[in-house]
């Protein structure tokens, strides 16, 4: 080989060297772990022992002491407590259309929040056609309901959306080029074909996800007198998204056509943090999902495994509240972890999913998460989660937990939904 060829070769290798290991940087920033071997030895905050020391050993103790406890805790320190005050809220609905080639029907309702200075987010709500009233699956979507579907009749909306060069989105504009492209993550056939109605609503609606301080979004709506942003211990973007939902639930309560004693509140990624905050602040879900919600949702903090406290708090300092910023490489002086917020659905059903190629999620925190909170299910007769996680693909499930590993990367699939369906299936069968 020529001394030319051999340092042209050389330089090409260093090129790819550099390439790879900036790429590996932006996946794995220094200071993340993403090696089992190196999680730290922990103790997680005990779930039956009350702030004063008194064990909890009954259901009734559980929900009358140490549940509104933890509740408070998670509110103080990780999403913010909701403000006392509350703006006016008003519904409408839109006409309804035929969809799914006759199998169900289609509306839109707007959610105004607020009066003169107000707000509006749209929820888009697809029914099976079926006589009696079906239970619900509702979730927030990421680039607005157009994305969910090819359906033409579906709004677009009309506030902030992120850019996406893929999606050819430009100046935070939502617009007819993306309609449909998140449908892999909306099987409503399948899930319609199953009896269970879709609530869809974009979360850019209620607060688009970028830190402004909180001048937009529905934050303003509630601040007092003077009030400029939310204080130390309120809530952030995700707390927002949480109540927000709630109040589409509120909607479905009076919806004839659902079964509102019946709704599944279910998110991904940030999404996922949100809809446990949801299950956990508003019982009035029935099965709470969480799909790779990953740090501030399903896994464990105090693994440091993957995306950390500290890190999180850095890129999106508007989704937790500020109290939270108190514990960025102090994990093990959070008074909670995810643990007790698995607990707080008790005796509800909770689903947690992971994908295998998702390690900034952290997988095993998240299974974790389930496993440990086996003292408070226990007060309601559930069985242990096994200790060991499941092979891919090898859905597992108590009578009220249930989890799963999809092979594959960060995404909500269509096998992640058939898990989903078959779950509350199951838990409908358990209450007949
Ligand atoms: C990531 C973030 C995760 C997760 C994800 C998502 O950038 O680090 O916590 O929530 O976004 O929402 O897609």
């Amino acid at each position: 080989m020529s001394k030319a060829l051999s340092l042209t070769l050389l330089w090409l290798n260093w090129v790819l060297v550099m390439l790879v290991s900036s790429n590996q940087s932006l996946a794995q920033p220094p200071g993340i772990n993403q090696d089992e071997s190196k999680v730290p030895k922990f103790t997680l905050p005990e779930l039956l022992v009350c702030e004063d020391g008194t064990k909890v050993d009954s259901a009734t103790m559980w929900e009358s002491r140490r549940r509104p406890e933890v509740l408070q805790l998670f509110a103080d320190h990780v999403y913010g407590n909701f403000p006392d005050r509350t703006p006016e809220i008003a519904f409408s609905v839109g006409s309804a259309w035929e969809a799914l080639n006759g199998k169900a029907t289609r509306k839109e309702i707007t959610i105004r929040f607020g009066s003169e200075k107000c707000t509006t987010a749209t929820l888009l709500l697809t029914i099976p056609n079926l006589d009696n009233p079906v239970p619900c699956f509702i979730g927030y979507n990421f680039n607005g309901n157009h994305t969910t579907t090819e359906d033409s009749r579906v709004a677009i909306p009309t506030s902030w959306v992120r850019n996406n060069k893929k999606l050819d989105t430009s100046s935070n504009r939502a617009s007819e080029k993306e309609r449909g492209t998140s449908a892999s993550r909306w099987p409503y056939q399948e899930i319609v074909d199953r009896g269970y109605a879709v609530a869809t609503l974009y979360y850019g609606d209620v607060d688009p996800d970028f830190d402004d301080q909180f001048q937009n979004g529905i934050h303003p709506l509630f601040y007092e007198p003077g009030q400029t942003r939310p204080n130390h211990d309120q809530w952030g973007s995700i707390g927002a998204w949480a109540w927000a939902i709630s109040r589409a639930l509120d909607y479905l309560q009076t919806d004839p056509a659902i079964d509102s004693s019946h709704v599944a509140v279910i998110g991904h990624s940030r999404l996922g943090k949100t809809s446990l905050w949801a299950g956990a602040t508003d019982p009035r879900f029935w099965i709470t999902i969480s799909n790779d919600s990953g740090c501030g949702g399903a896994a464990l903090n105090r693994r440091k495994f993957g995306e950390t406290v500290k890190v999180i708090n850095t890129n999106f300092p508007h989704w937790f509240c500020d109290q939270f910023v108190e514990y960025n490489d102090k994990e093990n002086e959070l008074p909670v972890d995810q643990h007790m917020l698995m607990a707080l659905m008790a005796p509800r059903p909770v689903y947690v999913a992971s994908a295998s190629e998702d390690l900034w999620a952290d997988p095993k925190g998240e299974y974790l998460s389930l496993v440990n909170a086996d003292k408070v299910f226990a007060l309601y007769g559930d069985s242990a989660m096994p200790m060991a996680m499941p092979d891919p693909d090898s859905p597992v499930a108590t009578g009220l937990r249930g989890y799963h590993l999809r092979t594959g990367i960060h995404d909500i699939t269509v096998f992640d939904w058939q898990q989903y369906i078959r779950f509350a299936d199951r838990q409908l069968k358990r209450n007949e």
